[in-house]
């Protein structure tokens, strides 16, 4: 937990009281600000008053003495139309900032790595704080991923900070910078929250704010959007720009070419690892994370060979193709993260014989993505809302069973891969829908579904 003392005896409300908030109004009250918050939710703001805050129904009158108004990343700042506290702050000429400016200020000594993109930065985040620290540097990893930003500990000039940034923090920043910055790449998401695509870019595009030559940028070139914003930063600066590809050589970048991870920032393409056979990792979407994480860990003055050891001992993030182990020789993936058709299409991607457990809540798009990525299925088992739709979709295409709920879908699925006897064959929970019609999240999802290999093993053998 860190204490932010830069708004000592000063008043600074905190709105949103969910994870970030809620670190955040310990970290201020523990720097010796006057602390108010709110939360439009009843439950929270009791669960506030229990901790000793103070509530208030923000007003023009509780504006006034209001230093600074530190809003959650989930309320919304601009679009669809900014929280009520927003115009408030603005008529009172109060910043309205977030979390992880307030991380910057009280911790300004110590080095910052950011890493935003719509897809992969968790994994590249995990990646990079897992090299660091496998390289003996003191370091802290949280931000959208895992702990808020003010729950991780103080670190001195040694330490560094490795930040996972959505575009709605990117939002709330005012001067806070990085050393080092990584956008991974840029497909449309979230764009109810920024008014549309030029919005969201603009969002994302934040992460290189900077005011001198410290920062080093670390840009994937493989959409329209990001290529677009690697030459603007790459024309006639005097920052280090390093473009990362999983497409095309990229001179002075890194890039993956048939699955060997290239350097080429000294101009001689040096091979540096061979990633198809990283088993935490798979899929070329990976490959992308893992470039631009070898990218920041050099960038960081890690030795190329510490990078390439903790790059093949990389343990993966629960929820993303997370290998469960193998029950009578089927592997169980467990990638329930995949909450949308495009996520769950590049995990099939990277399996041979795949018994699908896909539905849920449908998302716009529904399978759409998946459209001639299913050549590996050998079997869907549909559950959740969208079952019966998804079925429609999958007829013709794929074998294909209405099995409901998630525990008669994994059943059924280990039932017909060792009926069917094929090898590398693979139980893939990968749903490409949200998960609220049946369970609370994607995390609890994953959860029910690595219980149920469990006694599944228990039942049958060992875990392999
Ligand atoms: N609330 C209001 N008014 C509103 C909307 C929300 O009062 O109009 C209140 C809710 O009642 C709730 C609180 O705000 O009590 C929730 O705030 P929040 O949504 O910011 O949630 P936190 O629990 O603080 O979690 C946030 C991030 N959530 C979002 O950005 C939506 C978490 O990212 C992050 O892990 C956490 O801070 C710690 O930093 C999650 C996420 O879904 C994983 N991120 C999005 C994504 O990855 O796509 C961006």
């Amino acid at each position: 937990m860190i204490a932010v003392s830069s708004f000592a005896n000063r008043s600074v409300a905190v709105v949103g009281l969910g994870r970030s908030g809620l670190a955040t109004a310990r970290a201020l009250a523990m720097g010796g600000a006057n602390v108010w918050t709110w939360d439009d939710n009843e439950r929270a703001r009791e669960a506030a008053i229990d901790e000793g805050f103070d509530v208030f129904e923000p007003a023009p009158e509780t504006m006034t003495d209001t230093s600074a108004v530190v809003l959650s990343p989930g309320i919304p700042l601009t679009h669809p139309e900014p929280h009520r506290v927003v115009g408030l702050a603005r008529d009172a000429g109060c910043p309205v900032i977030g979390d992880i400016e307030l991380l910057a200020r009280s911790q300004p000594r110590a080095t910052y790595v950011g890493i935003t993109g719509t897809n992969g930065k968790s994994t590249t985040t995990s990646l990079v704080g897992h090299i660091l620290s496998q390289s003996g540097r003191k370091v802290e990893v949280g931000g959208n991923l895992g702990a808020p930003a003010l729950g991780l500990a103080e670190l001195g000039t040694e330490g560094v900070y490795v930040l996972e940034l959505s575009s709605y923090q990117l939002d709330l920043l005012d001067e806070a910078t990085f050393d080092i910055a990584v956008l991974i790449n840029i497909s449309p998401d979230h764009l109810d929250r920024h008014g549309g695509m030029d919005g969201y870019v603009a969002a994302k595009r934040r992460i290189f704010r900077s005011n001198g030559s410290r920062l080093i940028a670390i840009v994937g070139v493989d959409d329209r959007h990001s290529a677009e914003i690697f030459a603007q930063l790459n024309a006639g600066s005097e920052r280090r720009v390093i473009p990362i590809s999983i497409k095309s050589p990229v001179a002075g970048g890194v890039y993956v070419a048939g699955g060997q991870l290239i350097d080429d920032q000294c101009g001689r393409a040096e091979p540096v690892l061979d990633l198809t056979g990283v088993a935490n990792l798979p899929g070329e979407h990976n490959w992308q994370n893992a470039a631009a994480g070898y990218a920041a860990a050099r960038a960081a003055g890690v030795a190329r060979d510490e990078i390439v050891a903790a790059i093949t001992t990389y343990p993966g993030l629960a929820h993303r193709q997370e290998n469960l182990g193998t029950v009578d020789g089927i592997s169980f993936v467990n990638d329930s993260k995949a909450t949308n058709g495009e996520a769950a299409a590049r995990a099939l991607d990277c399996y041979e014989n795949v018994y699908w457990i896909a539905g849920g809540l449908a998302k716009e798009g529904g399978l759409e993505p998946l459209e001639g990525r299913l050549s590996g299925v050998r079997h869907a088992f549909l559950i959740g809302e969208a079952k019966d739709a998804f079925a429609k979709i999958l007829s013709g295409k794929c074998a294909v069973s209405v099995s409901g709920t998630l525990d008669v879908a994994v059943g059924e699925a280990f039932d017909a891969a060792v009926a069917d006897g094929l090898p590398n064959a693979v139980v893939l929970l990968s749903p490409a829908c949200a998960s609220f019609d049946q369970f609370t999240d994607f995390e609890a999802r994953g959860d029910a579904f690595r219980q149920m290999v469990k006694a599944l093993t228990d039942s049958r053998g060992v875990l392999a």
